[in-house]
């Protein structure tokens, strides 16, 4: 009776007589550095001890002060039910999104100055907790201090919604995946010939004739105003600023589709729905274009909290290059305008840019010495490196190859401030990476082209040069693209991971 007795409690004795958690530190807790975080952070400093942490399950709720409460909001969300010793410190210090996580006595301590940098900390912190394995009851984690800031201050993500639709549902899970990375602008490419696919208030016909239409002839489909709102604010809570883009003079066969107005000599054309490029252009004559150019601009601002809208100006092979000087003038003080900063791909630079304009490069790099020497920005999207609609070798199964073949060592293994002659990181506000959709039909095939490639675009974005090492990155990445499996990201399995 009494062994029966003793067995039954013994287990309980141990547990609660047993050395207390702090003193019982496993042995093989890893160091904050060599925890596989990605991007990597500018600085981490290990420290001498192991703390213990109790955690617990439950929900808080966020401080009304959204320079912290969306960051508790971003970790509730990253780590369900995970309650931690947590305190959140306004430090002016420190610059706009840079952060310090210090690891010590049983405190997890966060200072950052604004609120994008309380959104970095905590992107962070919930990757030293998901590799720290915690879960509701503890966790151990190195001591140490994790300073961090980023390179640039722009890091992109350019969807294509005009050569296929993606709903906000499915763009929404775009922004979940992206922000885990620090990738901080969403750009929207919301026109193009195949498809018109966000509502303007007084132009009906751009969302019933323009929007029916897709690459391959499926059904397209458009924002409301309302979706694009609720989206431009998902992704705003989670770090991410939205760029719209209406890609103008040429890419607007939707457009004119829908109003042959805005078409030269006002002639009538049908939805198309194939790839070729450069067929297509609005009449720069016509004063009627900027009337509708600017209803579009004003309404998009209107949308759009954050400081930029994007012209395009890519590939208007159907313009004369002097209507087209004359239009990208234009429609730069139409964007100012309405408070607006421009960006254009890099032909805009051969028109005379406005102060501020941001120059996009993507195929021409002399076009963006042009910008540099003119005193604007440049925008790093080389197609060679960022484009993630290109395949990673001939065998992908979706993707385009006239750039290069993008493996996820060539996404990795390139310098901004080197990259094209003459700009050096001074001249660059920062990159992106674009996926354009000819080729791209569903999430699967976004998560395909984009991951992994996308998260060494993202350490090329954020970390210090002299920091990156492809041995160390690969380490790092394997454990991320574990995890982005076991979210039920369809990672594609590159061979340079083997
Ligand atoms: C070039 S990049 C384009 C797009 C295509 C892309 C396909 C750019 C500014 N224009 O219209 O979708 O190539 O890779």
């Amino acid at each position: 009776m009494y062994r029966l007795l003793l067995s039954l409690l013994l287990p309980v004795l141990l547990l609660t007589c047993g050395p207390a958690p702090e003193d019982n530190i496993p042995p093989d807790v890893p160091q904050l550095s060599t925890l596989p975080l990605l991007p990597l952070p500018a600085e981490i400093t290990d420290g001498e001890g192991v703390s213990y942490y109790k955690t617990y399950a439950g929900d808080m709720t966020p401080s009304s002060d959204a320079t912290i409460g969306d960051a508790q909001r971003y970790l509730q969300q990253r780590m369900p039910g995970l309650i931690l010793p947590l305190q959140y410190r306004t430090s002016e210090r420190l610059a706009e999104g840079a952060y310090r996580i210090d690891f010590a006595d049983g405190e997890i301590e966060i200072q950052a100055s604004d609120r994008d940098g309380m959104l970095n900390a905590v992107k962070t912190l919930a990757q030293v907790l998901h590799f720290s394995g915690a879960d509701a009851g503890a966790v151990y984690i190195s001591e140490g201090e994790i300073s961090d800031t980023p390179r640039y201050a722009y890091r992109g993500f350019m969807l294509d919604v005009a050569r296929h639709f993606f709903n906000p549902e499915e763009v929404k899970q775009v922004v979940d995946r992206i922000a885990a990375y620090k990738i901080n602008h969403l750009h929207l490419h919301l026109s193009d010939d195949q498809g018109w696919r966000i509502e303007i208030k007084g132009y009906p016909r751009l969302t019933e004739v323009g929007a029916a239409t897709e690459v391959d002839g499926t059904p397209g489909g458009f924002y409301t105003q309302a979706e694009y709102s609720d989206l431009v604010d998902y992704a705003q809570q989670r770090g991410i600023t939205v760029i719209p883009e209406i890609d103008m003079p040429g890419h607007t066969n939707a457009a004119l589709s829908a109003y042959p107005i805005l078409n030269v000599d006002g002639e009538e054309v049908q939805p198309y729905t194939g790839t070729n490029v450069g067929f297509s252009t609005f009449d720069v004559d016509q004063d009627s274009v900027y009337v509708f150019i600017n209803d579009v601009v004003e309404q998009l601002a209107a949308l759009t909290p954050g400081p930029y809208i994007h012209l395009g100006g890519d590939e208007s092979d159907a313009t004369d290059h002097e209507d087209y000087v004359r239009f990208i003038d234009e429609v730069q003080q139409i964007v100012q305008q309405h408070g607006k900063t421009a960006i254009g791909w890099d032909e805009v630079a051969t028109s005379k840019l406005a102060p501020g304009t941001v120059v996009q490069l993507w195929a021409h790099p002399e076009y963006a010495l042009q910008a540099k020497e003119a005193g604007n920005p440049v925008l790093m999207s080389p197609a060679t490196r960022t484009y993630l609609d290109m395949q990673y070798d001939s065998t992908s199964r979706i993707g385009l190859h006239w750039a290069a073949y993008i493996e996820v060592d060539s996404a990795y293994l390139w310098d901004p401030a080197t990259l094209a002659p003459g700009i050096s990181d001074g001249d660059i506000l920062g990159i992106e990476a674009p996926l354009w959709s000819e080729t791209v039909r569903t999430l699967e095939d976004i998560d395909y082209l984009t991951f992994p490639r996308l998260l060494a675009l993202a350490e090329v974005g954020w970390t210090p040069q002299d920091r990156r090492e492809w041995e160390d990155f690969k380490r790092r990445l394997r454990a991320q693209v574990e995890w982005l499996e076991a979210q039920g990201v369809g990672v594609y399995a590159s061979r340079v991971l083997e």
